[in-house]
């Protein structure tokens, strides 16, 4: 009796090796962190939304704030700093032994109005480093990467009007990135932007990176934010899009992953965003308020698959893949950019239960590819 106890103890590390593993991050742990998002403005912070921090601490190993340390809520007046929903989400990922991602330090949107009436040049960049310095050193030890410029381009490449570069002109990135580097040389440093399957913008994506580099100013990362839908971009995009920023050297991140199934109005060419508001509650732009179809919950699975097919294969390139959420219930495709649509992007329904994409990405083959 005493040697079958024995036996069953000497192989019980074999029988548990053979495990499938039952959630994401042990799925993929020896290829990326598997990261997801815990957002303020829906309250699934701390003693808030329980659910949403129990999917996100047992199936996720890096957590970013969707909202809270964006300008915004941290420093929502010229003087006035706020962290206490940010600290909510530090601590939480800390408690769990979390990778966690600063977002964003410089980025045109969710800005407060009173930075565009700063209107000394010297006096702007002051403000600027004073913020970056006050979230940076806040959080120093705590976060481990920062989102340090957003969306600075546009689709051909060119970079965006922003009130950042029409006050500090061009060298707004490289500044940035240099006081985040001074005031913690630990931390991680990222851009972040989408739309980098199109050509021209990830050309200029890629002269940001390289342009950092050749001025000795350190930049780790670049972020791939994936708002992606059932059909686009293709594998053959994004496999291009994983190479060529790859080739730059830093690390190729997935940052915001979600993939829409609902129509896309930005296919109304030339009607101004602000008019979407007149499509609410439009059947053709709204169709699946009752629910998702069999056939596109298939889908949406399918293309789940391949596009985790795909970062697999360059594993060796992608450090972190980031979802942007964790249930339908909250994303924010449901509201943007016609209010109140019930889209399925993600890895959990309504009810935070897992959906068919979630077990297809526990089922993909990583025998050969380890
Ligand atoms: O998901 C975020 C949403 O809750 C905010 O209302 C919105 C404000 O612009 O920002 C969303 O997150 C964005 C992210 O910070 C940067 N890339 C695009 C994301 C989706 O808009």
């Amino acid at each position: 009796m005493r040697n079958i106890f024995l036996l069953f103890f000497a192989y019980l590390p074999l029988v548990m090796c053979s495990q499938k593993p039952d959630n994401l991050k042990d799925k993929f742990a020896n290829y990326f962190l598997i990261g997801a998002t815990i957002n303020q403005e829906d309250y699934q912070i701390i003693d808030k939304d329980n659910k949403v921090l129990k999917i996100v601490s047992e199936d996720f190993n890096s957590v970013t704030p969707e909202n809270s340390m964006k300008w915004m809520h941290s420093h929502p007046e010229y003087s006035k700093f706020t962290f206490s929903n940010a600290q909510k989400i530090t601590d939480f990922a800390k408690e769990n032994d979390m990778f966690l991602l600063g977002h964003t330090l410089v980025w045109h949107n969710q800005v407060p109005e009173y930075v565009s009436d700063i209107k000394d040049k010297i006096k702007f960049d002051l403000h600027i480093k004073n913020h970056i310095f006050q979230l940076v050193t806040r959080f120093k030890g705590k976060v481990d990467m920062w989102d340090v410029v957003n969306e600075a381009l546009n689709d051909d490449g060119t970079l965006r009007e922003t009130v950042f570069l029409d006050m500090m002109g061009e060298s707004y990135i490289e500044k940035a990135f240099q006081y985040a580097n001074d005031f913690d040389p630990n931390v991680e440093l990222a851009y972040n932007d989408y739309n980098l399957y199109k050509p021209n913008k990830r050309a200029g994506a890629i002269r940001i990176i390289n342009s950092l580099k050749e001025k000795g100013i350190r930049i780790d990362a670049v972020g791939i934010q994936a708002h992606w839908d059932l059909h686009f971009p293709s594998i053959k995009e994004i496999e291009q899009t994983i190479i060529d920023l790859a080739e730059t050297g830093v690390d190729v991140m997935i940052t915001e992953l979600d993939i829409t199934v609902i129509p896309n109005p930005y296919e109304l060419a030339g009607i101004a965003r602000e008019e979407f508001k007149k499509f609410e509650g439009d059947k053709k732009w709204d169709p699946y308020q009752a629910g998702i179809p069999d056939n596109v919950q298939k889908k949406l699975t399918k293309r789940y698959r391949d596009i985790f097919e795909l970062f697999v294969k360059h594993h060796d390139k992608i450090s972190r893949v980031t979802f942007w959420g964790t249930t339908d219930k909250y994303t924010w495709r449901n509201q943007n950019p016609i209010n109140n649509r019930a889209d399925y992007p993600l890895l959990f329904d309504r009810e935070y239960n897992k959906k068919p994409a979630y077990y297809e990405l526990l089922d993909i083959d990583l025998s050969e590819k380890n």
